[in-house]
């Protein structure tokens, strides 16, 4: 599948290089060092195209472009891989409750997402996969699952034993109490009769009436949700990969699963470090296209609201952490990036190089934009307050900022 077309990344300036990277991982308490060897390689989950780019997806994308970023400050070449699941429940729902062509939708949605990601000048991963062209990757390895005795069918369907992972638990570190209180609520089915484990998830689905299916060598249907991003990692990364990221609703089952089927047919760890973007709730409600209550970038777009106030609004909030997106989020980021502007464009400004330097080792601990945001702005009150002293220092900064915050000014 296409991704979008990238935007400039400028070198760092002269001298400068960031720190390495620690984040926080779900499956331990400590920060971890994700300090690849060779090339960086990362898989985020993808969108499910039904519904169009609202502010909680981009500011789960826009975490791990810091994270990308970071790699490349730090002087890591970076392989970052991403799918998108194109056939699944929530999908064929949408389009039988439309009348459109699940399709259409897909492929219409999907353009939106890379419209939004262009415009919030993310990174696109080197390889944007789809669920549906990945069918012969998640076929084999369904058939490795079942070599190595982790398959067995209920019905036309195929199931994956999670006793047959060792492991299995500690990505989350969930207990079974928890693991059951959500999982039927994610997409998991704990109730179905014929099952070994309530906990055991779906790797293929064999065809039901009116829906679409494939032909393979495991019948007639399409694939489960978790191996489709295991199959999709593994083929196109190789594993085990520094990163697996996504919201932290994907933490259990998604992520859970998607590394114990891995884990099975590999014998070694899926990923070193599982990264976990907070929700963003609008209305004291998770923003979710199945609630309906959503403020979708593309609409700000539509409205003529500059996309880097977008994105400057999104920083001001920790990735981690869950926050509320408030008409204030923008009004205040707007007028923030008009002074930035005035600041960054002038031919001489405050001393920049311990602004560089902060600024770019928030960033390696954790990701924490918000500091480096807020290191900036006392930056540009000195600058515009009339501190001078320093010649050249706007173009310095701006460079880093465009280069680490993704912020072209
Ligand atoms: N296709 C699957 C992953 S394989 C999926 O979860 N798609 S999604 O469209 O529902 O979500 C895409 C990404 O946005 C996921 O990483 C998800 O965790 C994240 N996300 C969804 N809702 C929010 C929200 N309210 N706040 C932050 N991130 C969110
Ligand atoms: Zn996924």
């Amino acid at each position: 599948m296409r991704a979008w077309p990238s935007p400039e990344v400028p070198a760092l300036p002269d001298g400068i290089r960031g720190p390495q990277l620690r984040v926080r991982s779900s499956h331990t308490a400590d920060l971890l060092d994700v300090v690849p060897t060779g090339t960086a390689r990362m898989y985020v989950c993808g969108i499910t195209p039904y519904d169009a780019t609202h502010l909680g997806h981009a500011a789960t994308y826009v975490a791990f472009d810091l994270l990308n970023r970071a790699w490349r400050s730090a002087g890591h070449p970076v392989r970052y891989v991403q799918n998108v699941t194109d056939v699944d429940d929530p999908l064929l729902e949408r389009a039988a409750a439309t009348g459109e062509d699940w399709e259409a939708l897909a492929e219409r949605e999907t353009q939106l997402f890379r419209d939004d990601m262009v415009a919030l000048r993310v990174l696109p991963p080197d390889a944007y996969v789809g669920a549906v062209e990945s069918i012969p990757l998640v076929v084999s390895m369904v058939q490795e699952l079942d070599a190595a005795g982790a398959a067995y069918a209920v019905d036309q369907d195929l199931y994956f034993r999670v006793a047959t992972d060792p492991d299995f638990g500690t990505v989350s570190g969930w207990n079974r109490d928890q693991m059951l209180a959500v999982f039927a609520d994610r997409g998991g089915d704990p109730d179905r009769p014929g099952k070994q484990d309530a906990l055991d998830c779906l790797l293929w689905q064999g065809e039901r009436p009116g829906e679409p299916a494939w032909d393979t060598a495991l019948g007639r249907g399409r694939p489960g949700w978790h191996v489709e991003c295991s199959a999709i990692a593994r083929a196109h990364l190789g594993g085990p990969v520094d990163v697996q990221g996504g919201g932290s609703d994907l933490v259990f089952p998604h992520h859970e699963m998607s590394a114990s089927e891995a884990q099975v047919v590999d014998g070694s760890p899926f990923a070193r470090a599982y990264v976990h973007a907070g929700m963003v709730g609008l209305d004291g409600e998770k923003m979710s296209k199945s609630r309906g209550n959503l403020v979708l970038v593309s609409t700000l777009r539509g409205e003529g609201v500059d996309p880097m106030a977008i994105r400057l609004a999104i920083l001001g909030h920790h990735y981690r952490s869950d926050w509320e997106w408030t008409a204030a989020d923008l009004t205040d980021a707007e007028a923030r990036l008009a002074t930035w502007r005035k600041a960054l464009t002038a031919p001489a400004g405050a001393s920049a190089e311990p602004v560089i330097t902060d600024v770019l080792s928030a960033l390696a601990d954790d990701l924490d934009a918000p500091r480096a945001v807020a290191r900036v702005h006392d930056w540009v009150t000195a600058t515009l307050g009339g501190d001078t002293s320093d010649d050249g220092s706007p173009a310095r900064l701006a460079t880093v900022l465009d280069a680490a915050l993704g912020l072209a000014l």
